[in-house]
């Protein structure tokens, strides 16, 4: 038997693989001889073999054997040539968490699986990932959906997410995504989560995929109702230190412990208005105060109509450029 490989070279001879006297040696070019075998036996062997540098992903390098030849009894026998196709790389497999995620908020998974084969299709892919090996309680909704990765795909799951029958055309590649619930009771932190092997007809053919979920907790620390991601105003106290003198009429200062501004209604039918701490994002009226740069009159009888509203949109103009208010400080 003879094996002939290109680019390919093999670590030193390797003697008694099939019975006493056999022998495999060679670097590109391996031979084989003097291999024996009882009536009915076997023998498997094994080569390890170099990779050059270079080699482009998606490649198939397809080896065949020179035929197999011996004797029995003294006649000449021969066996067909062995033949297999080495591929390299030809799956790639990732995975990303749309992240910093709540604690008792949700987070997208989502999977991308490419075939970089020019010309050849991959079917029968599997993997599985434990979502619970990453944070006990977080969960998908389990519901399996159809196709996501070729013709007759299915992928989901619960705290367990398997992907069944997945299929790519050369150069094809799929991404697909659940929408994860991530635990209320989990702790601030980074999560790693790694898949199974990317496996075709139970074969590895991609090394895991893996990513980080990096969860983030939103407190209240000052207690002022509003959460301290998106709280302007950090040591909020309720009651606050304003007004020194007197609560004037149209001002406004958080005076007894609830959430909502305190005020003197005008007489008649003034103007007036209603606020609480969630419309000033978390700020009382001595620290709108401090912000604003605003004279003593403030301080002495609370803030008035204007500067409320004034700071009410100023803090409101804030938040639309932030945006949703989702990303970790
Ligand atoms: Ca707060
Ligand atoms: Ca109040
Ligand atoms: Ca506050």
């Amino acid at each position: 038997m003879q094996k002939t490989y290109s680019h390919f070279s093999a670590s030193g001879p390797l003697a008694d693989i099939c019975g006493t006297g056999s022998l495999i040696s060679g670097t590109s070019h391996l031979s084989f001889s003097g291999g024996s075998l009882v009536a009915g036996g076997s023998c498997s062997f094994v080569v390890s073999l170099s990779i050059p540098v270079g080699v482009q992903p998606g490649t198939a390098a397809v080896n065949t054997t020179s035929e197999l030849s011996g004797t029995v009894d003294g006649l000449v026998v021969t066996g067909s040539s062995a033949t297999d196709e080495l591929r390299f790389n030809f799956l790639e497999f990732s995975k990303s968490f749309d992240d910093p995620a709540l604690a008792g908020g949700t987070s997208d998974l989502s999977f991308t699986i490419r075939n970089l084969s020019n010309s050849e299709s991959v079917v029968g892919l599997t993997f599985s990932d434990d979502l619970s090996n990453v944070l006990p309680g977080l969960t998908a909704d389990g519901v399996l959906e159809m196709d996501v990765c070729g013709p007759g795909s299915v992928f989901g799951g619960m705290s367990f997410l398997t992907l069944f029958n997945g299929s790519l055309l050369p150069n094809g590649s799929c991404t697909f995504s659940v929408e994860l619930q991530v635990p209320s009771s989990a702790a601030e932190g980074d999560y790693e989560n790694v898949t199974s092997e990317l496996l075709q007809y139970g074969v590895p053919v991609a090394a895991p995929a893996t990513d980080t979920l990096t969860v983030y907790v939103d407190l209240d620390l000052d207690d002022d109702g509003v959460l301290d991601s998106v709280d302007v105003c950090p040591d909020t106290w309720i009651p606050e230190g304003v007004p020194t003198v007197r609560l004037g009429t149209n001002r406004f200062a958080l005076v007894d412990d609830d959430l909502i501004f305190d005020t003197e209604a005008p007489a008649g039918r003034g103007p007036g208005g209603v606020f609480t701490t969630e419309d000033t994002a978390g700020c009382s009226c001595e620290q709108i105060i401090e912000a604003q740069g605003l004279g003593g009159g403030h301080t002495k009888f609370g803030c008035s109509l204007g500067e409320m509203r004034e700071w009410i949109t100023l803090v409101n103009s804030k938040r639309s450029v932030r945006g949703t208010p989702d990303t970790h400080q």
